[in-house]
C-alpha cells in the first residue's frame, strides 16, 4: 500500500465520520456480520496486498480456536487418523505460492439487477505470498484410502443452533495438486482474522473454498453436503437472461474465478496532449493473464497495456497504461483482460441469482480539457 494515499484519504473523511469512527474504537458492535470489510479499490496498488489492507469476510461471528490447544484433527477415509500440532505440522517441507483470494461475491453490488447479500464492490479481493505445507504432505501421513475422492474442511467456527455452519469439501485430486495449510501470509504469522493459526490455500478458485481456522481434514466419498455446498456457492450449468432463478440443480458448485481485470488509479482530469498514466490489476482462474487492453471507444478498438514481470501461478499481475489526450471532453477508458486459457473479459458478466464472479468490463471516466 500507499500509506500517504491511505492517510490523504483518513484525512479527507468528512469530521462527523471521524467522531464515529473514534466512537467505534469504544464501543463493541452488537448486530450484524462486524468482520466483512473490503479494501477500496484506489487502494489495491501493491503486487503484495499489506495484511492490514486485506479484505475480511466471515459467514459468522468467529470462534477462533485456542492457540494452546489448537490441532489439527485428520479423520474421515484414513488409514491413520492424526492429531497434529502446529510443531508437527512445522517438521515437513514448506511449501509458498502468491496468489489471488478473491470473495466469490466481489462486485455483487454491480449486477443488475440489484442481489441480496455482503454488497462487495471491487474490494473484496488481494494478492498475498501464503506459506504453509502441502495438504499432500500431511494428507499422505495419514494414507488416503482409494475410495476418498473429496476432502471435507472443518474450520473452528461453527455457528450455534438453526444457523447453518460453514462446512466445505473439495474435491481431492485439487486438494493434492496445489493446496497449501498456510500459518504465514507476506512472511508475517497468518493474522487471525485471516485463519489463524492455520487456513486453506487453494490457487484460482474463489474464497468459499479457503477455509479459516483449519481444525478437521477428511477425505471423504462423496461431497460435503449443506446449505454452503448444496444452495450457496453454485454456479449456472447454462446461464439465462439477467433475473431468471436457478434451481440447485441446474447448477454447478463454483470452483475457478473468472478473468477480470480493475482500473486502481487514473486521473479525474487530463490535458490534451499530456499523457497520463492508468494502472491496474488483472488475474483469473487460469494460471497467468497474458494481456491486458485499454479501449477508449467503449470497445470499438484496443490497445495494450504494459504488464508488470511479477507473477507466480494464481497470482494477480499489476499492469499500467500510457495514455495521451486528444479531445476535449468526457472520455470513458476501459480495461479487460485476456488469460493464459485464451478468456477474455466480457463486456457483461455472467448473470446468477448470488451475484458471483462479476467480471464486466471496468471503466473510468477522465475529464479532459485543453
Ligand atoms: N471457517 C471459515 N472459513 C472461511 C469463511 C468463514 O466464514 N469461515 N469465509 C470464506 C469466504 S466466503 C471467503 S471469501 C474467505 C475470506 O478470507 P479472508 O477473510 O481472509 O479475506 O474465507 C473463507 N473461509
Ligand atoms: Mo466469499
Amino acid at each position: 500500500m500507499d500509506r500517504r494515499a491511505f492517510l490523504a484519504l483518513a484525512a479527507a473523511v468528512p469530521l462527523a465520520a471521524r467522531t464515529l469512527l473514534a466512537a467505534e474504537r469504544r464501543m463493541l458492535q452488537m448486530n450484524g456480520y462486524p468482520l466483512n470489510a473490503e479494501t477500496p479499490l484506489e487502494l489495491l496498488t501493491d503486487y503484495l496486498t499489506p495484511n492490514d489492507l486485506f479484505f475480511v469476510r466471515s459467514h459468522w461471528i468467529p470462534r477462533m480456536p485456542d492457540m494452546r490447544t489448537w490441532r489439527l484433527a485428520v479423520g474421515g477415509d484414513v488409514n491413520h487418523p492424526l492429531s497434529l500440532t502446529l510443531a508437527d505440522l512445522r517438521k515437513l517441507p514448506r511449501a509458498e505460492a502468491t496468489c489471488v483470494l478473491q470473495c466469490a461475491g466481489n462486485g455483487r453490488a454491480l449486477h443488475t439487477p440489484i442481489l441480496p447479500g455482503v454488497q462487495w464492490r471491487y474490494g473484496a479481493v488481494g494478492n498475498a505470498q501464503w506459506r504453509g505445507v502441502r495438504v499432500a504432505d500431511v494428507l499422505a501421513r495419514a494414507g488416503v484410502k482409494s475410495s476418498a475422492k473429496h476432502l471435507h474442511l472443518f474450520g473452528s467456527d461453527d455457528p450455534p443452533g438453526k444457523v447453518p455452519p460453514f462446512h466445505r469439501s473439495i474435491e481431492l485430486s485439487k486438494a493434492m495438486d496445489d493446496c497449501i495449510l498456510a500459518f504465514e501470509m507476506n512472511g508475517e504469522p497468518l493474522p487471525s482474522g485471516h485463519g489463524a493459526p492455520v487456513r486453506l490455500i487453494v490457487p484460482g478458485w474463489a474464497g468459499d473454498h479457503w477455509m479459516k481456522w483449519v481444525v478437521r481434514l477428511e477425505p471423504q466419498a462423496a461431497p460435503q453436503t449443506g446449505f454452503y455446498m448444496d444452495t450457496a456457492y453454485r454456479w449456472p450449468i447454462k446461464p439465462g437472461e439477467p433475473g431468471v432463478v436457478f434451481k440447485p440443480e441446474e447448477m454447478n458448485p463454483l470452483t475457478a474465478m473468472a478473468v477480470k481485470s480493475n482500473i486502481t488509479t487514473a486521473p479525474a482530469r487530463a490535458k490534451i496532449g499530456k499523457p497520463v498514466e492508468i494502472r491496474g490489476f488483472a488475474f483469473s482462474g487460469a494460471p497467468d493473464i497474458t494481456g491486458v487492453e485499454i479501449s477508449e471507444n467503449d470497445g470499438k478498438t484496443w490497445a495494450h497495456a504494459q504488464v508488470d514481470g511479477r507473477h507466480a501461478p494464481h497470482a494477480w499481475r499489476l499492469w499500467s497504461f500510457r495514455w495521451t489526450p486528444r479531445r476535449a471532453g468526457m472520455a470513458t477508458l476501459t480495461a479487460r483482460a485476456t488469460d493464459s486459457s485464451g478468456a477474455t473479459q466480457p463486456r457483461e458478466a455472467v448473470w446468477n441469482q448470488s451475484g458471483y464472479l462479476f467480471n464486466a468490463w471496468h471503466s473510468v471516466n477522465v475529464e479532459v480539457t485543453s
